[in-house]
C-alpha cells in the first residue's frame, strides 16, 4: 500500500476539487491527464454527479460540452476529442467527420452507458436548474429513442452493446466468450503502453470490432444483421432504466409528456427479468443466443430499479453481501466474484475495485432504504481514497491504488460520498 498522510473530510474534499480543477481543460473534464485526454461520456456524468452540489456550474458546463457531440441520430458518443491531444483510437480511426449524423466536433462512432439522465435528475436536485432542464431534456429523450430504436438488437426492449468499450468495464470476464468466438486477429499497433490492461489479442479485436462497424457507415441495419459482437449487458441497461425513471421526473419540469419514459422503464425492467435472470443477472451473448455465466458487477445494475420486485433484490444482496463479492474482500465491490476462475485482484475490471461503480451501487442502497449496505459502501469507498488517493482503481483486498492517478470520477464521487457521510453522521 502506498504510503500517504491520512486526511480529514474536509482537505478530502478540497484534494478532490483540485483534481477536477487540474483535468478541466476550459471545456470538458478529461478523465485523466496524459492517459484519457478527452472527454468520455459516462465519465462526465459522474463528474456532473460530483460537482453537483459544489460547483454547479462547472457540473453544467460539463454536460453541454457533453451533448456538442451528439449525433443527430441521438446517439451520444463514448469519447468527444475537444482537443488534438493524441490517443489511441483517435479521430483518424472513427472518421466521425465523414459522416453525415455527426456533429461538427469530431468523436467515437461507439455510445456509453447511458448515466445522463440521472446526472441531469441530480443536477436538478441540488439546484432547482429548470432551464437547464429543459434545455438538456431533447437531447437526451432523443439518446433513449435512439437506444430504443437502432439498439434493441433482441426486439424486447433491452439495448445491446455492441463492443466491449461501450460497456464501460473494458476487460470485464463478462466478454471472454464473445471475443474469443471473433477471428484472430494482429494488427500489432497500438500507441499506449497499456501495461496491465489489455493482452494483445483483445486489444486487436477491440480495434478491429470498431473498424467493422465504422466500415458498415455505423448503419443500425448492419449491428442488426451482421454485427459479430452484440449483448444485453444488465449494468447498462441497469443504468439507463434509471435514467428512464430521472426523464420521467424531469419531464414535468420540462413541460414533456412522462409516459413515454414510464412505460420505457417498465419495458427494461420486464426484459431485464425474463432475458437476463437466472438466479443472478447475467448478460446475454445475443449472437451465441444464451447467458455469460460470470457473474461481474455488473449483475447488481438492476439494483438502480426501485421497481425491482423482492426476489430479485434480495439474491442480488445476498450476493453482493456474501463471500463472493464484498463479504470477503476488506473493501467494497470487486468487479468479478471472487471464486470465478477470471477473477484478477490486479486486472483492471477483471477484479479491482472502482469508485463509480461503488457509487453506482451506493445509489441503489439508497433507492432501496437498504441503510447499513449504504453506510458500508460509502465508508470503505472513502477509506480507499483516503488511503490511496483518486486512483483509476483499487485492489479490493488490501485497498493499493491501481491505474492513473487523479482519476476524475474517483474524486467527484468522493465529493458526493463525503457529503453524504456527513449527512449520516448528522442524522446518526
Ligand atoms: C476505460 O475505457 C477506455 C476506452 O474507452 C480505455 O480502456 O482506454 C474504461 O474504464 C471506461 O469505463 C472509461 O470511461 C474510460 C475513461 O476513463 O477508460
Amino acid at each position: 500500500m502506498e504510503a500517504r498522510p491520512a486526511v480529514d473530510d474536509a482537505a478530502l474534499g478540497r484534494e478532490a476539487l483540485s483534481v477536477l480543477e487540474a483535468n478541466w481543460t476550459g471545456s470538458a473534464t478529461v478523465p485523466a491527464p496524459g492517459l484519457y485526454p478527452h472527454q468520455w461520456s459516462w465519465d462526465s456524468a459522474f463528474v456532473v454527479i460530483g460537482l453537483a452540489r459544489h460547483h454547479p456550474g462547472r457540473a453544467r458546463a460539463e454536460l453541454l460540452s457533453l451533448l456538442q457531440g451528439q449525433w443527430s441520430t441521438g446517439m451520444l458518443p463514448h469519447i468527444v476529442f475537444h482537443t488534438p491531444e493524441a490517443y489511441f483510437p483517435g479521430p483518424a480511426v472513427w472518421r466521425s467527420h465523414d459522416h453525415e449524423a455527426a456533429p461538427r466536433v469530431l468523436t467515437s462512432g461507439l455510445t456509453a452507458p447511458p448515466l445522463h439522465g440521472l446526472a441531469l435528475q441530480w443536477l436538478y436536485r441540488h439546484t432547482g436548474d429548470a432551464a437547464l432542464v429543459r434545455l438538456a431534456f431533447p437531447a437526451l429523450a432523443a439518446q433513449h429513442a435512439y437506444l430504443a430504436e437502432a439498439r434493441d438488437l433482441g426486439g424486447a426492449g433491452l439495448a445491446a452493446i455492441v463492443h466491449p468499450w461501450e460497456s464501460g468495464m473494458d476487460d470485464s470476464p463478462a466478454w471472454d466468450e464473445p471475443l474469443a468466438a471473433l477471428p484472430e486477429i494482429r494488427y500489432g499497433y497500438r500507441n499506449l503502453d497499456l501495461d496491465e490492461r489489455h493482452p494483445d489479442s483483445d486489444h486487436d479485436r477491440y480495434v478491429w470490432l470498431a473498424l467493422r462497424y465504422r466500415d458498415s457507415g455505423y448503419r443500425p441495419e448492419y449491428l442488426r444483421d451482421e454485427h459479430p459482437f452484440a449483448i444485453e449487458d444488465p449494468m447498462f441497461n441497469g443504468i439507463w432504466l434509471a435514467s428512464c425513471h430521472a426523464m420521467t421526473e424531469l419531464a414535468r419540469v420540462a413541460g414533456a409528456d412522462p409516459a413515454p419514459h414510464a412505460e420505457r422503464a417498465d419495458r427494461i425492467r420486464h426484459a431485464l427479468l425474463d432475458r437476463l435472470w437466472d438466479g443472478c443477472f447475467y448478460a446475454r451473448d445475443l449472437r451465441a443466443d444464451r447467458l455469460i455465466r460470470v457473474c461481474t458487477v455488473g449483475a447488481f445494475g438492476p439494483l438502480l430499479d426501485p421497481g425491482l420486485p423482492g426476489e430479485q433484490l434480495r439474491t442480488c444482496v445476498e450476493i453482493l453481501e456474501s463471500v463472493r463479492f464484498m463479504g470477503a474482500t476488506g473493501y467494497p465491490v470487486p468487479s468479478c466474484e471472487i471464486r470465478a476462475a477470471q477473477f484478477d485482484r490486479t486486472r483492471y475490471w477483471r477484479g479491482p475495485s472502482w469508485v463509480n461503480t461503488n457509487w453506482l451501487l451506493r445509489h441503489a442502497a439508497g433507492v432501496h432504504a437498504l441503510d447499513a449496505l449504504g453506510r458500508q459502501l460509502t465508508n470503505g469507498t472513502l477509506r480507499l481514497v483516503r488511503q490511496a488517493g483518486f486512483r483509476e482503481c483499487f485492489d479490493p483486498f488490501d485497498g493499493s491504488g491501481r491505474g492513473c492517478r487523479d482519476f476524475s470520477w474517483s474524486a467527484a464521487l468522493t465529493l458526493d460520498l463525503l457529503a453524504d457521510a456527513l449527512a449520516d453522521t448528522l442524522e446518526g
